[in-house]
């Protein structure tokens, strides 16, 4: 059975280009709820152990630095499907290969810097939400 939850991130280009709210408009009128939200900002480390899944990667010290160079916004999100259907929502990870009308075409700036984060799995939405909120956040 699918999920109904998926996490997200608005990445610090998102919030440095001022699309805090164009981003969560186009959440909502895809149909998600927005469970727990909030805007802080990740350390070097706590980035780190968020990415750990892509340490060996090429990217990985450039996604570390990014990451932890300016506020975001976190939030759970709710909705039927909601795994799939937000990866749908937010488009490839390169804004380039992005579809027409996918928040990265819209919003983000380079495929480092593609504007929002969304979970590849329920089980990896579980974990990437319970590392921002816990219980009595969640709504
Ligand atoms: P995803 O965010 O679409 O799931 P992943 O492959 O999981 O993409 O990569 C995680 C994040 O790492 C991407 O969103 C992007 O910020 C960054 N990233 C991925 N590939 C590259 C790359 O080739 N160069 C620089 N950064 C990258
Ligand atoms: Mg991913």
């Amino acid at each position: 059975m699918q999920g109904n939850k998926t996490f997200t991130m608005i990445k610090p280009d998102g919030v440095a280009n001022n699309y805090i709210g164009a981003i969560l408009d186009k959440i909502i009128a895809a149909g998600f709820n927005i469970k727990a939200m909030k805007y802080t900002r990740l350390s070097r480390q706590e980035a780190e152990t968020f990415y750990a899944i892509h340490s060996e990667r090429p990217f990985f010290g450039e996604l570390v630095e990014y990451m932890s160079s300016g506020p975001i916004v976190a939030a759970i999100l709710e909705k039927e499907n909601a795994v799939e259907d937000f990866r749908t929502l937010i488009g490839a990870t390169d804004p380039a290969k992005a579809a027409e009308g996918t928040i990265r075409k819209m919003y983000a700036e380079s495929i480092s810097a593609n504007a929002v984060h969304g979970s590849d799995s329920d089980e990896n939405a579980a974990i990437e939400g319970a590392f921002f909120f816990s219980g009595r956040e969640i709504f």
